[in-house]
């Protein structure tokens, strides 16, 4: 079995959950348990930000000096693990924040709760906020009443919360993962898009067909399919414009395709800015890296360039990047507390640049690395 089909299809589910036990433990995707090894909290490159609850897809953010990060909440619910992610159900958001990384973390209390935006029923995935002119936006994947994945904003006036939620989804917003990005002449962009449980191939023309294909457009020798880009409006609560594609295309300019599995988009959108240059980055999903591609503009076409972090443990990967102390950071999460992919726990390392640009790609483990999380 090769590297990736190891990975997509051994990875990391407890046999019993506690916080302090590292116990890890494997099964297919559809969740079927084994016991696996128990890797000591040493062969992790860095350690969990929070310990007493769970965390995922940490959106990080530098306001007045300080950092917030806007991660996802994970729980321990009923429904078992797919392809689509339905065992993503969570609920509610808490903001964490510090002064320093490596400092102590504030968790938040509630931040938004699922019960208080009208339009939503469940899975409340990966967010990011903005701030502008004294407000501080909020930005969210949730499942309609019609089961489609559409994007809503809350606002506040506390970096913290609690947000208030606008009482309907972004107009023409759909699938999930909203990163939101600042550009040095003030106006904002939402990337956003995922494909299998993510739905972005059920919204070819930007209408949720409920019937769509599960995972992509099942054609690996087309383009894959493109995470999508749309400017917001002054009060940062629209769009301005109808979403457009993203083309991350490979040095000879040709868009990746669909089979190229090692490269192309699959989930978590993540734009920053580093010597004038656009660094798109995002997931691979099933092959579980980070990855990267820059451009000349916001829109795009990007170039890819590499990776960025090598699979953690756990199925998912999904990050943020920023600058803080005059040092780039990589927040990111794994499953070193719970060893179930479902109930994921946030990360910080610092990210390098080589003299040209390029990232250094970062191994998620002190010992071994990606061969030896292939295992799990
Ligand atoms: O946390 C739920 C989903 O898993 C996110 O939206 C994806 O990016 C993946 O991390």
């Amino acid at each position: 079995m090769s590297l990736n089909l190891a990975r997509h299809y051994l990875f990391p589910i407890a046999i019993a959950m506690s916080l302090a036990a590292c116990q890890q433990s494997s099964s297919d995707h559809s969740g079927n348990a084994q016991e696996q090894v128990k890797r000591p909290a040493s062969d992790y490159l860095s350690q969990p930000l929070v310990t007493d609850m769970y965390t995922a897809d940490p959106s990080a953010h530098v306001w007045n000096g300080k950092i917030y990060v806007y991660p996802s909440h994970d729980i321990d619910g009923p429904t078992p693990e797919d392809d689509l992610g339905s065992h993503f159900e969570m609920r509610d958001y808490h903001v964490l924040s510090m002064d320093k990384i490596g400092g102590p973390v504030t968790v938040g209390p509630v931040a938004l709760d699922v019960k208080d935006v009208a339009w939503a029923d469940k899975q409340m995935w990966a967010p990011d906020a903005a701030y502008k002119n004294g407000t501080y936006y909020l930005y969210f994947p949730a499942k309609d009443k019609e089961g489609a994945f559409r994007i809503g904003v809350a606002t506040s006036k506390d970096p913290m919360g609690p947000f208030k939620a606008q009482p309907q989804p972004i107009k023409g917003s759909y699938s999930i993962d909203p990163s939101v990005f600042t550009d040095d002449d003030g106006q904002s962009y939402m990337y956003f898009g995922g494909i299998w449980g993510g739905q972005l191939q059920r919204n070819i023309d930007g209408k949720y067909d409920p019937n769509g294909s599960k995972t992509d457009l099942a054609q690996d020798d087309k383009p894959a399919l493109a995470p999508r880009v749309a400017k917001l409006t002054g009060d940062m609560l629209e769009f301005t414009e109808t979403p457009r594609a993203v083309q991350i295309v490979d040095d000879k300019g040709k868009p990746l395709l669909g089979g190229d599995h090692d490269r192309r988009f699959f989930e978590a959108s993540w734009m920053h800015k580093y010597q004038g240059k656009y660094y798109f980055s995002y997931s691979t999903g099933d092959t579980h890296y980070l990855a990267y591609a820059i451009g000349d503009s916001p829109y795009g076409p990007f170039t890819y360039k590499g990776r960025i972090m090598d699979p953690v443990e756990g199925w998912t990967t999904h990050h943020s990047i920023v600058e803080w102390g005059g040092k780039w950071w990589l927040f990111y999460a794994d499953t070193q507390l719970s060893g179930q992919t479902r109930l994921r726990n946030v990360k910080v390392t610092e990210l390098h640049y080589r003299p040209n640009g390029s990232i250094e790609t970062i191994n998620p483990f002190v010992k071994n690395g990606a061969k030896d999380a292939a295992a799990h």
